[in-house]
């Protein structure tokens, strides 16, 4: 088995309250052997491409220190004011510099030089996500002739949307050099597709080899899973129970919808509160029944729209909570902090409906984490966004449309009515989905087709 060499703007491997990408990328690479290269997260006066290699759970890491103008222009500029938004489909949110664009190039050729020493012949090469876009192109104009991958963690936007980044077409064309493409789904993959197509002349046949001019590589969806088995047993772990007792008390008998989401405008949160709202109104019966615990924890803060996405959100659940509290019930509890993972799998088991209602996600991971946790026996509903890329894979969940506070509203009725059969039977088809595709399921399938691609043929490519 090749080793591999892993490729992304943050390394966290190890335990803790790590997302769920890190803990996918940690089991691939001790399935594999080989590093994880990428930021460390600190700040340094003048760039100096000094690795520091660590050893983290079973993991190789090596991390490199980026100046604060790096920083500015390529992480909170381009990677999250401009395309974070934009293949969100956000374009009122998405901004455009050229410092931007500037800074996100010069960042991405830092990576390519300071990793171009840890790559060894055999090695496969697999870069992570929007960050790092022309990383493949940089790493082949330093003569890297290996098998190299990139797998795109969010959506691919429509071309339409993608045709207002100055940068749009550079930027594809920069994936060619790669030799394979994933995506979570057919529905990203074909946006991809069709800006391609259009825009680049490219034409895809049906086993997804995609042709332009001289480059051949090949497009997959590949959804990404959890570690089900993991999170099952992190739910039966003693911190888990302890959490669900806390957790199941302190709902004191009422029905706990529950919310786990990064503090981002991509997840719905204020549709969501807006939707629970319309629920609390439409049936005053369940009212002081059901709580909805909302779990946020601020990200990426330096950027305006999460500032203001935060304190909308603090406005809407003071406002929802001062017109429908009573002396002995608050309808929304809504926590601002991060938890380990064992904690978080006890709150999805305290809960009888997993409330997952992003305006676009690539995939979720929150909502397989739900249903890993469930007792299945008296297992929780799920209620999922249709645009997620994990609606794709759970049919079986109640899927709304998230915009629609009415959808949201009869979901959450239909969920806390549901009969014990319905739920059973609905959580055993995705639960053998999520432990099916698992995340050991989706890093085999990637490096395999990786391991199976042809040597590149490297032409010259335009830079962006
Ligand atoms: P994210 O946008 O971060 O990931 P998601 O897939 O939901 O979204 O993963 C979030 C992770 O963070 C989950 O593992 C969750 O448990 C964890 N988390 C959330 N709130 C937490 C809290 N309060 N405490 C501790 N942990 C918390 C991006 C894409 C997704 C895609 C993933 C993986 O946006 O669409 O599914 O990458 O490809």
């Amino acid at each position: 088995m090749s080793r591999l060499i892993v490729i992304s703007n943050r390394v966290s491997a190890g335990g803790g309250a790590q997302g769920g990408l890190a803990v996918a990328l940690s089991a691939a690479l001790r399935e594999h052997g080989g590093i994880w290269f990428g930021w460390s997260g600190n700040e340094t006066s003048e760039f100096t491409g000094h690795i520091n290699m660590e050893r983290i759970d079973g993991v190789t890491t090596a991390t490199v220190d980026l100046e604060e103008q790096d920083i500015e222009e390529y992480y909170d500029g381009y990677a999250n004011r401009t395309l974070w938004p934009l293949f969100h489909y956000r374009i009122d949110l998405a901004e455009y510099e050229r410092s931007f664009a500037d800074g996100y190039r010069r960042a991405n050729e830092r990576f390519a030089e300071t990793a171009l020493p840890l790559i060894e012949p055999d090695d496969l090469v697999w870069v992570q996500d929007y960050h790092m876009f022309p990383l493949g192109r940089e790493l082949r104009a330093r003569g890297v002739e290996n098998r190299i991958g990139f797998f795109l963690h969010i959506p691919w936007p429509p071309r339409r949307l993608l045709a207002t980044l100055p940068e749009a077409r550079a930027l594809t064309e920069s994936l060619l050099a790669y030799d394979l493409i994933g995506f979570h789904t057919d529905e990203w993959l074909q946006s991809f597709g069709d800006y391609v197509s259009h825009e680049l002349g490219g034409t895809i046949d049906d086993d997804g080899w995609l042709t332009v001019g001289e480059r051949r590589l090949r497009l997959i969806a590949c959804p990404v899973g959890i570690d089900a088995k993991e999170f099952a047993a992190l739910a039966a772990s003693e911190k888990a129970r302890e959490t669900f007792e806390r957790v199941r008390v302190s709902a004191v008998g009422r029905t706990l919808i529950v919310g786990v989401d990064r503090l981002d405008y991509s997840k719905g949160l204020e549709e969501r509160f807006l939707g629970y709202e319309r629920f609390l109104t439409e049936h005053p019966e369940e009212r002081k029944e059901v709580t909805l615990l909302q779990i946020a924890p601020p990200s990426r803060g330096t950027v305006d729209s999460y500032q203001r996405i935060r304190s909308n959100l603090e406005g809407l659940a003071g406002r929802i909570n001062g017109a429908h509290a009573g002396l002995d019930w608050v309808p929304i509890r809504y926590v601002n902090q991060g938890y380990t993972r064992d904690m978080l799998a006890g709150v999805y088991r305290a809960s009888k409906v997993g409330l997952v209602t992003p305006l676009r996600d690539g995939m979720n991971l929150v909502a397989k984490e739900y249903v890993a946790a469930q007792d299945p026996e008296d297992p929780g509903v799920l209620i999922l966004s249709r645009f997620a890329g994990a609606a794709e894979q759970m049919p079986e969940a109640l899927l709304v449309n998230p915009h629609s506070a009415e959808e949201i509203s009869d979901a959450l009725g239909r969920a806390i009515r549901m009969p014990r059969e319905e739920r059973i039977r609905r959580w055993r088809a995705l639960m053998n989905g999520v432990e099916e595709q698992d995340v050991m399921w989706w890093s085999k399938r990637f490096t395999d087709a990786l391991q199976d691609c042809q040597q590149p043929t490297c032409g010259t490519m335009e830079r962006i």
